[in-house]
């Protein structure tokens, strides 16, 4: 079914190991996405939800087993360890395909076999790069037609470069015990087995575009990122792109489809991306941005029209949920719903809240960007947009101030290297938890992040023009527990002192760790926020960051010789400056 040899062997050849009862070559069309969501309304994987309320919105209630990434079954194979680094589980390639191989066997008996071609990136743009997942689920390739450029318009380019990530995903058995989510860089394949779940089962995604995509990235001088991307547009019509790199569940879809506070009038926010950024450097050493999806997955519980009105809107028509809870008259409820009550659990049970939440935290929705009421006309450019802030951020109730910026780019390179943040439910293991996430990386670079962090060092001998640093924290709180900044739609008062201080506009506090805004240059018109909130937020406790920076250390110290001097350096003098 295809001109391209090496992908038609391909393909023959995982039919003959896996034994599919048929083959469907994806052609990515609207009818073919519309007898495939009717194919699993008959077989039961999808249900249909209030079709008034919510118009071709369906839902699928996954494995209870399987409901978020597994990063312990997660694994990077290259020949040397070192090479995933002490960041991965690793394994010799030919093991891992030994192991994996084993669990395909067979795998597709009675099923079909999907053959998915997909463009990541805007289709004409020379910073895309495609790939093909085969896959068993009809709910991989309805979610992938949703998040990617995907059917014959990719296999066309595809045939044209003869080059693809080749992606093999069965859902296996769903036993965790036979779970592997394998990548292989140096051949760009991946093989995953076992999982029907977003990121696991979803190739294009933190598979491809993160760690497969970072490991060539580095081969080609470009950057692989768990970022967001949106556009800042001021009341003088000014926009500002800026990219940040928070972990899983930390705020990336709030932040990139915000809707600006009353109080900041003639502000507008357009979205490029919400989970993953590629940066390339352009011929005028601008750093430039691409979305590779064009779809989102995102956390459905806390989305309600106060904290997030644009998803809110773009999640009531052609989307699917993922183990959300349905109410009476069959619309999806959640944690933070601000209408509504749960009837059904997230597993299909009558609510009963002596069983837990509702829907399960990890729930997600799945829709196209284009259901998105502040989608930018930019997304599909092909040239991308120029980014003016790079900003890392984590989820840290103590320590971490609303914002600080980084003295350099090198510097900026400590701060992301430095990012921790309390683990979520985007991964399955133990929530709330602090542990470092360089540059909301951990559970996706594909190479060792000592080499990671001298290939974002390189860029400045390639570029005297690349954005400013900055580090945000949304998520502080008071002895009582409650949080010490509002969030959501006010977070872009932190934005604009940002932009701000990439224009040169607005003066800082110079401390060890950085710049951090002088209180009143935050914009606080009718917040309701206190001075020694405020001041807290703005400041920093000496004793507890020479702490940090002593912990930050020791981490570095755990990636041996290969870490890069320059960063060594960088804790060190931020260290004795605040000794
Ligand atoms: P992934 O898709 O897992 O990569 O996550 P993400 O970074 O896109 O996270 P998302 O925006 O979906 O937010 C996750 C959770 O954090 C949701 O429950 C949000 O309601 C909550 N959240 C997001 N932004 C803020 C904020 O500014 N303040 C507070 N307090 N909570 C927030
Ligand atoms: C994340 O966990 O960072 C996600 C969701 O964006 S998943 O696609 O499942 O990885
Ligand atoms: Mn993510």
């Amino acid at each position: 079914m295809t001109t391209l040899s090496s992908l038609q062997s391909w393909v023959d050849q995982v039919a003959s190991h896996t034994q599919p009862d048929a083959i469907h070559w994806c052609t990515g069309s609207d009818a073919e996405y519309r007898e495939m969501i009717d194919t699993m309304l008959s077989d039961g994987t999808l249900t249909t939800l209030n079709e008034e309320q919510y118009p071709n919105c369906y839902l699928h209630l996954s494995d209870p087993s399987d409901v978020a990434r597994v990063e312990h079954l997660t694994f990077v194979c290259t020949e040397q360890e070192e090479d995933a680094g002490p960041n991965n589980h690793w394994m010799k390639p030919e093991e891992g395909h030994e192991r994996v191989d084993a669990l395909f066997a067979g795998c597709m008996q009675g099923r079909t076999m999907y053959v998915i071609p997909y463009c990541m990136g805007p289709i004409d743009s020379p910073y895309s790069r495609c790939g093909v997942e085969i896959t068993d689920s009809a709910y991989v390739v309805v979610n992938m037609k949703l998040m990617t450029r995907m059917g014959d318009r990719s296999l066309q380019r595809i045939e044209e470069e003869g080059s693809f990530v080749k992606g093999l995903h069965s859902t296996g058995d769903l036993d965790p015990e036979r779970r592997m989510i394998m990548h292989f860089p140096d051949e760009l394949a991946i093989k995953s087995i076992g999982s029907g779940y977003g990121g696991n089962a979803l190739l294009g995604k933190k598979c491809h575009a993160l760690r497969i995509a970072s490991y060539q990235a580095r081969q080609e001088g470009w950057l692989a990122e768990h970022m967001l991307i949106v556009g800042l547009e001021n009341p003088d019509g000014e926009t500002h792109y800026v990219a940040c790199a928070f972990p899983s569940a930390c705020g990336k879809t709030n932040l990139a489809m915000l809707i600006p506070p009353e109080s900041l009038p003639g502000w507008k926010v357009w979205t490029l991306g919400d989970d993953i950024a590629w940066l390339h450097l352009d011929d005028d050493g601008q750093l430039r941005a691409i979305n590779p999806e064009s779809g989102y997955f995102g956390v459905v519980p806390g989305t309600n029209e106060k904290t997030n009105k644009n998803a809110d809107d773009m999640i009531k028509h052609d989307a699917i949920f993922t183990n959300v809870a349905t109410t009476e008259n069959n619309e999806p409820w959640w944690e933070g719903k601000t209408d509504g009550a749960p009837a059904i659990d997230w597993q299909g049970r009558k609510f009963d809240a002596a069983n837990g939440k509702a829907a399960h935290p990890n729930s997600r929705f799945t829709v196209a960007a284009g259901n998105n009421p502040s989608y930018s006309s930019l997304a599909d450019a092909p040239e991308g947009v120029p980014i003016s802030a790079i900003v890392f951020g984590g989820r840290r109730k103590e320590l971490a101030p609303l914002v600080y910026e980084a003295k350099s780019w090198e510097h900026g390179v400590l701060v992301g290297a430095g990012v921790a943040s309390e683990t979520t439910a985007a991964n399955i293991g133990e929530v709330g938890i602090v542990r470092r996430d360089p540059m909301a990386m951990k559970p996706f670079c594909g190479y060792n992040f000592a080499d990671y962090w001298a290939h974002w060092l390189s860029f400045a001998e390639r570029s005297n023009k690349l954005p400013r640093v900055f580090h945000v924290n949304w998520f502080r709180q008071s002895a009582d527990g409650d949080f010490l900044w509002p969030g959501f739609g006010e977070n872009l008062r932190v934005l604009s002192w940002i932009i701000d201080r990439c224009e040169n506009r607005v003066t800082a506090n110079e401390t060890p760790i950085g710049f951090l805004p002088n209180p009143e240059d935050i914009n606080t018109t009718d917040l309701n926020i206190s001075a020694e909130a405020l001041q807290a937020l703005t400041s920093i406790d000496h004793d507890q960051w020479r702490a940090e920076l002593e912990s930050v250390g020791e981490y570095l110290k755990s990636y041996g010789d290969r870490l890069p001097e320059a960063l060594r350096q960088q804790q060190q003098s931020i260290a004795a400056e605040l000794a």
